[in-house]
């Protein structure tokens, strides 16, 4: 009988390999990847609707240029679903590697699943998925900022900003995202720190200027004592200046405004005294994507996390930092 059962699961192993691509390790674990001189690269992108998305897209195609490297590029215009399909379409089309910016954190992890399958390694860039799916066994790694450190930070500059003392409207990022998680879970963290700082308020808005107004108009008619506006990226913290404006509130005055990403138009409105501060979190993750791609097919060891190192922008450094911003 249980020999039986031997012969069965064994039957069934190799039903399994033999019905997915050749890459995928006898394992279980990452695809391998073929050391050649050119590779087609899949780049499922999540939205372009921010400068922040401009400049990332913008780096991955240029390092794919000058290595003369092919690039198959989709933009899945905020839907999860579609993001899906991209990426089945890029298994499809054999794409050596699928480079991934997901949208959501749980939505995403079947695809990561489905390339693996098919023997193709995947890159989270940016954005993480649902633990679930492991880095080293299900995709190769993650390369993009420490979004529960980058909330701290937020917090910790707040809090010297208003000496410890604050009433805070929060605009999180994208629902079920792991930055507008992470962030939301730092900044809770480091908040425990400063019992007179407190959230009244905390609402998505979607990492959109217009949806980050919107938000902000409406949190801060329920809460007009509000002293302090923390967003999760910087187009919505300007959206939030703008209901502040509209409001007759001086941003910057009345209200202190703190925010992630460090693109110009944050930048500038750090210059113009309207934010305060922008934790920089840089998207311009092109060249570490594709180094990654050439160290994992020499058979080198790929960390688990490929971690930016991101500053802060304040009135201290913003005008320095307005030439080079995106
Ligand atoms: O902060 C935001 C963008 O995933 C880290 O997404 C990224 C975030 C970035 O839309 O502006």
């Amino acid at each position: 009988m249980k020999m039986r059962a031997q012969l069965f699961l064994g039957a069934c192993a190799l039903i399994l390999a033999a019905s997915v691509g050749s890459s995928l390790a006898a394992d279980g674990g990452l695809p391998k990847l073929k050391e050649k001189k050119t590779y087609k690269v899949g780049f499922s992108q999540t939205e372009s609707n921010n400068p922040w998305r401009l400049a990332e897209t913008e780096s991955v195609k240029q390092e794919a240029a000058k290595r003369g490297w092919q690039l198959v590029y989709t933009d899945a215009a905020g839907s999860a679903a579609k993001q899906v399909a991209d990426v089945n379409s890029m298994i499809a089309q054999q794409v050596d590697v699928i480079l991934l910016a997901p949208r959501e954190e749980k939505p995403l992890v079947p695809a990561v699943m489905a390339a693996k399958k098919a023997g193709i390694p995947v890159i989270l860039l940016d954005r993480r998925v649902d633990p679930v799916a492991k880095p080293g066994r299900d995709y190769l790694t993650f390369i993009g900022s420490d979004f529960v450190e980058e909330g701290k930070r937020a917090a910790d500059w707040l809090a010297k900003a208003t000496n410890g003392k604050a009433t805070i409207i929060e605009l999180e990022g994208t629902t079920g995202s792991s930055p507008a998680n992470d962030r939301h879970a730092g900044f809770a963290e480091e908040l425990k720190k400063y019992p007179d700082m407190k959230v009244v308020a905390s609402q998505s808005g979607d990492f959109a200027r217009d949806k980050g107004r919107q938000v902000a108009e409406t949190l801060l008619q329920a809460h007009p004592d509000a002293t302090a506006i923390y967003a999760h990226n910087d187009e919505m913290a300007l959206g939030a200046i703008a209901a502040l404006e509209a409001a007759g509130k001086k941003p910057g005055k009345d209200v202190t405004v703190v925010s992630i990403d460090g693109e110009k138009d944050g930048v500038q409105a750090i210059v113009d005294g309207k934010m305060g501060c922008s934790v920089e979190c840089n998207p311009r993750l092109g060249a570490k994507a594709f180094a990654a791609i050439e160290a994992y097919a020499k058979g080198e060891t790929i960390p688990e996390w490929i971690k930016s190192d991101d500053h802060l922008f304040d009135s201290s450094n913003a005008a320095a930092n307005l030439a080079s911003a995106y």
